[in-house]
């Protein structure tokens, strides 16, 4: 297991700087934040941003995310020019030595919540999510608070958008990324940089539009698309997590026997109710995930690729972006570094 940390390059206020004296951290997951989507990076700019990390003694061999342009999701004609750009971007990736490209295929939304920074009972403020309330938002009213993940379109252009979703259900947006695996999985292969799909996060249907990567019978689907070892997953435990029917040690042992786990999201949930949940901190005691029989799965598999911890709460009066502050992901990042070493242990 590698383990590394998310940073979202020089505007973030958790600085390199503060990162490399997390315990046992080895690595930086980021990406280039200045290009519009859909455009190709150039090698220059990924060699720049590998050599800042590289500097602070850190390694940058993971990529979060090369997000997917909405017309190529939506199978549009002008899709294939966006693909053409996006096997450019993993072409120079992969010049560059990067390992794994973490992406996903939600439409407009990519991770979303009711509040960013609900207040727990012992005085810290975390993400949480409640269906009843999700249900009652017009996405176009200005009303939900967004995390600030990249968009591939302006707020103007939002009910244009999911006006083109309507006649977009799950069949065709699994076509849509059958077509997209099929362009650019040879690419991965020849650029040695494999693809890892973001489960949707939460794992069902919001504002009406399609969700498919939800459990495991759709990620049985998705490896199946194109059977290749770079057509593989970022196993976010609590994306899949807050639908009790999706058992994560099992997913963790399926699919890492079948060599498709490349990245691994490790995080707690606390189920609150039906399709209501907060996120709590890492520690098994604190939510319905059991993170120490998750990292079983992941030793027992004999893990090697990228992990790192997901989402922290904001404590100790932080401030910063949502699920993205400093202490309580380092916190995790110790948390998990402690049950790895205890298994290992154990296994000798
Ligand atoms: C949330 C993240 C996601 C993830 C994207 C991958 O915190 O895990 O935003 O980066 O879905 O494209």
């Amino acid at each position: 297991m590698k383990m590394t940390f998310r940073w979202y390059g020089d505007e973030d206020p958790v600085t390199l700087d503060k990162i490399r004296q997390i315990p046992g951290m080895t690595g930086i997951v980021s990406a280039i934040y200045d290009i519009p989507v859909g455009e190709a990076w150039p090698l220059n700019k990924i060699i720049a941003l590998k050599e800042k990390i590289e500097k602070k003694g850190l390694t940058l061999e993971v990529i979060e995310s090369v997000p997917v342009h909405e017309d190529i999701k939506l199978g549009l004609p002008t899709r294939d020019k966006y693909i053409e750009n996006y096997i450019t971007t993993l072409k120079n990736l992969g010049k560059a030595g990067i390992k794994v490209v973490c992406y996903n295929f939600m439409p407009v939304f990519d991770w979303t919540r009711s509040s960013l920074d609900y207040e727990l009972s012992d005085g810290s403020n975390a993400l949480m999510y409640d269906e009843n309330h999700i249900k009652n938002i017009d996405p176009l009213s200005g009303e939900l608070e967004l995390p600030g993940w990249d968009t591939s379109y302006q707020n103007n252009e939002l009910k244009n958008l999911l006006d083109k979703y309507k006649v977009i259900d799950n069949e065709k947006l699994w076509n849509n990324l059958k077509y997209f695996l099929e362009k650019i999985i040879p690419t991965a292969e020849e650029s040695d940089v494999k693809m890892a799909i973001h489960p949707d996060d939460p794992p069902w249907s919001i504002f009406g539009l399609p969700r498919i990567i939800v459990n495991k019978e759709s990620l049985e689907r998705f490896i199946n698309l194109v059977d290749s070892h770079y057509n593989g997953i970022t196993l976010c435990s609590g994306s899949f997590g807050v639908d009790r029917e999706n058992d994560i040690p099992e997913l963790i042992r399926c699919f890492g026997k079948k060599g498709r786990i490349h990245f691994a999201h490790v995080r707690n949930i606390k189920i609150t109710g039906d399709r209501c949940f907060e996120e709590s901190s890492h520690r098994s005691e604190d939510g319905s995930l059991d993170i120490y029989e998750i990292m079983k799965a992941y030793s027992d598999i004999n893990f090697e690729g990228y992990l790192r911890p997901d989402h922290g709460r904001m404590i100790w009066g932080e401030t910063g972006k949502p699920g993205y502050g400093l202490y309580d992901r380092a916190l995790g990042a110790t948390y998990i570094n402690g049950l790895w070493e205890a298994l290992k242990k154990a296994n000798n």
